[in-house]
């Protein structure tokens, strides 16, 4: 999957050093966009290891967006990757199963027309009156699958304004050619180097189970996401990305790359000329193990097979990877 390679040098040579809200500086880039064929295999990375642990953690953040809840008291259980964001009671505002599964609607009062979908008879309204947006996917898929409607959104303006983090990747839409069932997402942030290689596996994983549900074949999977960044560190190593010539001279070397394995020394020169003790040894310096990754040929594609549950009785236990042969793990940190 040369996709992945593409996008991390695609951000390092277009992207701008920019501070943030988490306090870890990011190389940003406006727009990417790519697309990866999901009938030749399952596009987890081959270039690092996601097996076991983070695997697991991949797993269990997927089944909790289909389960609809607002909480992560059993995700947290399973991994640690979502507790920064949520309270001493796992209550977190950015739950996406919540929106793909439970819209909520405005209480019947405050209704425009159209806006009163969830009347009482409708198929995909919940007993508490919201919308399950992928159970009406699923019947579209169904009964209409030529439709361009097939829009799923986790985005709700007035939680995002007082959400500590509104949802990522907020809106994805079904669209079927020739009996493939294709997705397109559309994230707002990106962080390369760890959310990234979760969203294309966990949309990869929904277009695999919706499509075996509605009994057409993954296609594929379309990502754009519009802040795409590489962290690059804090303090002294942060800024260090943000003088003057430090990106010219990455951009260049990296310009100046004929053979992957190149990157490796674009990684050997990066860690020669940063200043002394970077505050990087942490971790949030994603840019080193990036190059690394770059440096590595991505092997063939493993398999997935998911087991025929219905939607509301998917678990982890029923997802099974195979022929995955990756590059050893890198580790990064997270910006919280
Ligand atoms: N915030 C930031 N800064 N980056 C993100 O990717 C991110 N997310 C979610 C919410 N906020 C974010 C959380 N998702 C890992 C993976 C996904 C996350 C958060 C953390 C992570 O640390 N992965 C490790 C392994 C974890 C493990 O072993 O359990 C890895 O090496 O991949 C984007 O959705």
């Amino acid at each position: 999957m040369h996709q992945y390679r593409d996008l991390v040098t695609a951000v390092l040579r277009s992207g701008e050093h920019k501070p943030n809200r988490t306090g870890v500086d990011t190389i940003s880039s406006f727009s990417q966009h790519y697309t990866i064929n999901l009938r030749d295999g399952f596009p987890l990375l081959t270039t690092k290891d996601l097996s076991g642990s983070r695997w697991h953690s991949l797993l269990s953040e997927f089944v909790w967006y289909l389960s609809g809840e607002e909480h992560i008291r059993s995700l947290r259980e399973e991994t640690s990757i979502w507790d920064a964001w949520a309270d001493d009671d796992g209550r977190l505002e950015t739950a996406y199963g919540r929106f793909w599964r439970r819209y909520p609607v405005p209480s019947t009062d405050s209704q425009l027309p159209g806006e009163a979908w969830p009347v009482d008879d409708h198929r995909w309204r919940n007993d508490d009156g919201t919308f399950d947006q992928l159970a009406y996917a699923i019947e579209q898929l169904q009964e209409n699958p030529q439709s361009r409607r097939i829009v799923i959104s986790a985005w709700h303006p007035a939680n995002a304004a007082i959400s500590t983090l509104p949802p990522c990747h907020y809106t994805f839409v079904f669209n079927v050619q020739n009996n493939r069932l294709n997705v397109h997402l559309t994230q707002r942030s990106g962080d390369i180097a760890l959310g990234v290689p979760f969203n294309i596996a966990a949309y990869s994983l929904l277009a695999t189970v919706i499509a075996q549900q509605t009994e057409l074949t993954p296609g594929t999977f379309a990502h754009s996401i519009v802040d795409a960044h590489i962290y690059c560190g804090m303090g002294d190593r942060g800024a260090w990305y943000g003088e003057g010539e430090t990106l010219d001279s990455l951009r260049n070397r990296l310009e100046a790359v004929d053979n992957p394995s190149e990157y490796r020394d674009v990684r050997s020169w990066l860690l020669e000329s940063a200043p002394s003790e970077p505050a990087n040894q942490s971790g949030y310096d994603h840019i080193p193990g990036l190059l690394e990754q770059c440096a590595r040929s991505p092997r063939s594609k493993p398999q997935v097979a998911i087991d025929d549950v219905s939607l509301d009785d998917i678990g982890v236990e029923n997802i099974h990877l195979s022929g995955y042969d990756p590059a050893p793990a890198i580790r990064f940190a997270v910006a919280e």
